[in-house]
């Protein structure tokens, strides 16, 4: 039997951390023979911590076999201590009348003390992957913080976003979602992102010429995939979960999968024309557990370049509103 790893999970008794939580003791993220201890974290309201022994004793009467312990607590060092996964999935929602600016504020100083907690605790080889929004600049807040740890080691999900667009290109194109390949999500986890249809595939060859519908692809296709979020809201009452806890299950197993090609925010040093700095969405290639290398070789056209631009100018926006932050 391996060592158990330590997964600290945040927000863990919202609705992600309910569709998520059972799914790690499965085995699903790091493997049907890899023992888990899960640390969650909620906040030190009575509801959010009754709340999470509720769930807690959910786990329990699973009775799973990897689940080796459980640590239900308020306090980020403790949740983070020693953790090998630290997965940022709480923040505040918006609230009636506030502006994304007091949201990207408010939730960006949860993001510091987590950073710091993390850094002065967690593992050494801690991987750490922010979902709680705006995650891009979420992670980039945290990520400022680290001294000890790399920060290449704070990535962003990009990935419900990578599965929602080749679920629709598999939709439009009539085959299967496993005929659909190539295709990456870059930039903001925000309306603006450019799901890059330009690369995609489909069996193998340009999904463009299998669809052969550019005004689909550039006027249906793109904002579906951007504003998915908002018709699952509009649908069911509640923000994505199920889909969001999948996508995060998705993320760290293919950063943990050598070979494995995928979407992820990353610090960008220039790549594709984003602002050095800013957390960006880019196909990145595994290259042992935690480790990627960035995938910049592929030539974006005119039309891409314009979208990129975009989603840039949006992350540039939100290191701006949050500057003091980063100090
Ligand atoms: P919920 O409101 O159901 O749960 C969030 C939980 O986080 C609550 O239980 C809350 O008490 C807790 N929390 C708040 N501040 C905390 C803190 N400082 N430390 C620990 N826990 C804290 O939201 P849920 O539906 O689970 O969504 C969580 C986050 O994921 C939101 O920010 C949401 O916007 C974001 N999403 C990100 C997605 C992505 O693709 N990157 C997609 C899904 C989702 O919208």
């Amino acid at each position: 039997m391996k060592k158990p790893v330590r997964v600290a999970v945040t927000g863990a008794a919202g609705n992600i951390g309910y569709a998520l939580l059972f799914r790690i003791a499965a085995g699903e993220m790091l493997g049907k023979d890899q023992p888990v201890i899960l640390q969650l974290l909620e906040i030190p309201v009575e509801k959010a911590q009754q709340a999470l022994k509720g769930v807690a004793m959910e786990l329990d009467d699973c009775a799973f076999p990897l689940l080796t312990d459980m640590v239900l607590t308020d306090d980020p060092k403790v949740a983070f201590k020693d953790a090998n996964f630290c997965l940022l999935v709480g923040s505040k929602p918006r609230g009636p009348g506030m502006e994304r600016a007091d949201l990207l504020k408010d939730n960006g100083k949860i993001f510091i003390g987590q950073g710091q907690a993390i850094d002065a605790v967690a593992a050494d080889d801690c991987q750490i992957a922010v979902v709680g929004n705006p995650c891009n600049t979420n992670c980039m807040i945290a990520a400022a913080q680290a001294k000890r740890l790399s920060r290449s080691r704070f990535t962003a999900m990009v990935r419900l976003d990578q599965n929602r667009a080749a679920t629709q290109l598999a939709k439009k194109a009539g085959v299967a979602v496993t005929d659909v390949s190539d295709i990456y999500i870059y930039g903001n986890h925000s309306p603006t992102m450019f799901a890059d249809f330009t690369h995609a595939k489909i069996k193998g060859k340009p999904a463009a010429a299998a669809i052969n519908d550019e005004a689909w692809l550039k006027n249906e296709f793109l904002p579906r995939v951007g504003k998915r979020g908002a018709e699952i809201i509009a649908a069911r009452g509640l923000s994505s979960a199920a889909s969001a806890a999948n996508a995060l299950i998705d993320h760290v197993r293919d950063l943990n999968k050598p070979g494995a090609v995928h979407s992820v925010a990353v610090e960008s040093d220039g790549f594709y024309g984003f602002a050095k700095g800013v957390w960006a969405g880019v196909p990145v290639k595994t290259t042992e557990p935690g480790s990627y290398q960035i995938l910049t070789g592929n030539q974006m056209e005119e039309f891409a370049k314009s979208k990129l631009a975009a989603t840039n100018e949006e992350l540039v926006g939100e290191r701006e509103t949050v500057k003091e932050l980063l100090a």
